[in-house]
């Protein structure tokens, strides 16, 4: 039997040998009875190993674990370590960031409301703590690390821009999500009435959606001034 890890980059499956072939649920035919002890391992390692690098090979030609394995070594035990629940917890498989969960199948205990936190919750095999930079764009959507945390968007997998902009009469507006339980973060929207200037001043933004803790905010100016501009910026408390 196979068992599988998936991170935004890899795979990696170890095939164990098991008791045997399950038979047929809700058979009577004797012959292929269900056998619920079928997925028993009755080895001491894993028949066969398997890494798989979906950023530079999205096709699975190549085996790491089989033709690059001293160089991966390090990789396969951190994400061995994953698969085979290695802090000994309750169910098998779960020992992703055990730390976080109270349960696999209960929302994490400690949701994510310091930037620290939200870094290890996503540092996952393969990546390191630069990727976690403030300013670093690991996904490359354009979208730095600190406004993807601030705007409650994923580090590691690519987001459409997050901050529109529209008109409707008497006024421009900006709109943006905002994770709204963060306090180490802050979004300021700001104006100014040149580009040739260093003087801005913050503008109110309301609240015009709400999805549990993240919000959309618009701020918005009008345009009975004779030119004016509109920034988001991003400041860290
Ligand atoms: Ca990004
Ligand atoms: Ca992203």
């Amino acid at each position: 039997m196979g068992y599988s890890i998936r991170t935004d980059r890899y795979r990696y499956t170890e095939w164990w040998k098991t008791n045997g072939d399950y038979g047929k649920f809700g058979s009577n035919d004797a012959n292929n009875p269900y056998d619920p002890d079928a997925s028993r391992v009755v080895a001491s390692q894993a028949s066969f190993v398997e890494l798989y690098d979906y950023q530079n090979d999205p096709e699975e030609t190549e085996n790491l674990a089989y033709t690059q394995a001293a160089a991966h070594a390090p990789l396969i035990s951190e994400l061995q370590a994953l698969l085979h629940d290695s802090d000994n917890s309750d169910y098998v498989g779960d020992g992703w960031k055990k730390d976080l969960q109270a349960s696999p199948y209960n929302v994490p205990a400690s949701y994510p409301v310091t930037k620290s936190q939200w870094s290890t919750l996503h540092q996952t095999p393969g990546h390191s703590a630069t990727d976690f930079a403030d300013a670093a764009d690991p996904d490359q959507d354009g979208i730095p690390n600190l406004m993807e945390y601030a705007m409650g968007t994923h580090p590691l997998e690519p987001n459409t821009a997050q901050v529109s902009m529209n008109h409707s009469a008497g006024a421009i507006a900006i709109q943006y999500p905002e994770v709204t339980n963060r306090s180490d973060v802050l979004l300021i929207p700001e104006t100014s009435a040149s580009l040739e200037t260093s003087e801005w001043s913050t503008v109110s933004a309301m609240t015009i959606d709400t999805a549990g803790s993240k919000h959309m905010k618009e701020a918005s100016l009008p345009t009975s001034n004779a030119k004016g501009f509109l920034r988001l910026r991003i400041i860290e408390e």
